[in-house]
């Protein structure tokens, strides 16, 4: 086996992170790591705070960042063309409780102080600012801006509704109509104007909210994971909307990066006949609830787009997927994985001497940490095409 296979595998991230957590470390203090690890990754917060003028789209994009396709569901921010926010408001993300989007009020207001407004609306117990403006860049924006530069805290600019924009321009310009010359204007304009209030090197994105996948999205999704520090960047990943095949292959890469801890403690239970399995299963089954494969999800997909759900589970091809995640199951696809790969055991943990050194054998971390990648691998497939097949006919 080649360097290339063994890193799509095992990646150097991943080795460097197995060497820093187990090293210099006995059986006990290694697990009880792993585990720690495992806890903080759930608790860590992440309080995202929306702002921007009244009308703007501020409860419209708290919907679909967290994944509600409409603003009548349970537990959805109020929408409409009234204004409706008056106090900061914290909507939790559906999965990830800790992810907190917050609805602030509108600045719409002519005699608006920007640092008044930031300290009413505490500004300190936000991770970053989006300030969302649906229209015209107004004195208001810069000025909000500033503020939160001169708190030392981090702003992204969403110009929203531009598919309201595109739509006028299409109208009147019929022939010479270009869609990403009007996209490339907006951007230039709301980038100068925050430049010329000297807020440090400003991140524009132009989105239309009714259809979020479009238009910058995955430039801005891109943008927040290379700013935001390691542990808060993982959270936010994985609870991004299911909207796009690069949103679901971020999430299964940031996946993928945490297996080998469950098929450690997978090892070392399996070889104390204790709970193993069902490390194991609670892994698989927060895999699919994140890929919207359960049967919850699956559900609320199929009221929203009208489709059967059997026509959704119909392209789903994972037997973790379709059927229940016991031990019998798990051992099949422990066994199943290893037969059709081609690396050995020894080669694969002679890039990790750690493991070996801890685990006797390691025959288990092996094939449990081969069996969840790959089946992150399925999941993402089977979520691509569910969402492909609910979106059929439909426009
Ligand atoms: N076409 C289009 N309409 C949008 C977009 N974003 C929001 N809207 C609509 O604009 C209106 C106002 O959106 P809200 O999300 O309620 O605005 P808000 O910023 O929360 O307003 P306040 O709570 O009053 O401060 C709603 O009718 C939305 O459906 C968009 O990108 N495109
Ligand atoms: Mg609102």
């Amino acid at each position: 086996m080649d360097n290339e296979q063994m890193s799509e595998i095992l990646s150097e991230e991943v080795i460097q992170e197995i060497k820093t957590v187990l090293e210099n470390k006995n059986l006990a203090e290694a697990i009880e790591s792993v585990n720690t690890i495992i806890t903080d990754i759930k608790n860590i917060p992440l309080n995202v705070a929306i702002t921007g003028e009244s009308g703007s789209g501020k409860s419209t994009f708290i919907n679909v960042i967290r994944g509600l396709i409409t603003d009548e569901e349970e537990d959805a921010a109020i929408t409409g063309v009234v204004e409706t926010t008056m106090e900061p408001t914290p909507f939790s993300h559906l999965q990830y409780k800790n992810v907190k989007f917050w609805d602030l009020p509108g600045i719409g207001t002519p005699n608006f102080k920007a640092a008044d407004y930031l300290e009413e609306v505490k500004f300190s117990q936000y991770d970053f600012f989006i300030i969302i403006a649906s229209e015209r860049f107004k004195e208001n924006h810069i000025q909000l801006a500033q503020a939160i530069h001169s708190m030392n805290k981090k702003f992204y600019f969403i110009r929203s509704k531009v598919d309201v924009d595109l739509q006028s321009s299409r109208k009147r310009r019929n022939r010479s109509f270009n869609e990403e010359n009007i996209l490339q204007q907006i951007r230039k304009k709301c980038t100068k104007s925050l430049c010329d209030g000297e807020v440090g090197e400003p991140h524009v994105f132009v989105l239309s909210l009714m259809d979020l996948h479009k238009y910058d999205f995955n430039r801005m999704q891109n943008t927040l994971e290379e700013e935001l520090p390691r542990h808060k960047r993982h959270m936010l990943l994985l609870s991004l909307p299911n909207i796009t095949l690069q949103v679901l292959e971020r999430k299964r890469k940031a996946l993928n990066k945490l297996n080998w801890l469950r098929a450690f403690l997978f090892s070392v239970s399996a070889a104390t006949h204790t709970k193993g399995y069902e490390i194991l299963q609670k892994a698989i089954k927060d895999h699919l609830n994140i890929f919207g494969l359960d049967t919850s999800s699956l559900i609320k997909l199929s009221n929203t787009f009208g489709k059967d759900i059997n026509d959704l589970k119909s392209v789903i091809k994972s037997p973790f997927a379709s059927t229940e995640i016991n031990q019998e199951l798990i051992q099949k696809q422990l066994t199943k994985n290893v037969a059709k790969g081609q690396i050995s055991v020894e080669n694969f943990l002679s890039y990790i001497p750690i493991i070996g050194n801890l685990i006797t054998g390691g025959a288990t971390f092996f094939r449990s940490y081969i069996m969840l990648c790959e089946s992150l691998k399925d999941f993402l497939e089977d979520a691509s095409n569910v969402l492909q097949k609910a979106m059929e006919d439909s426009t």
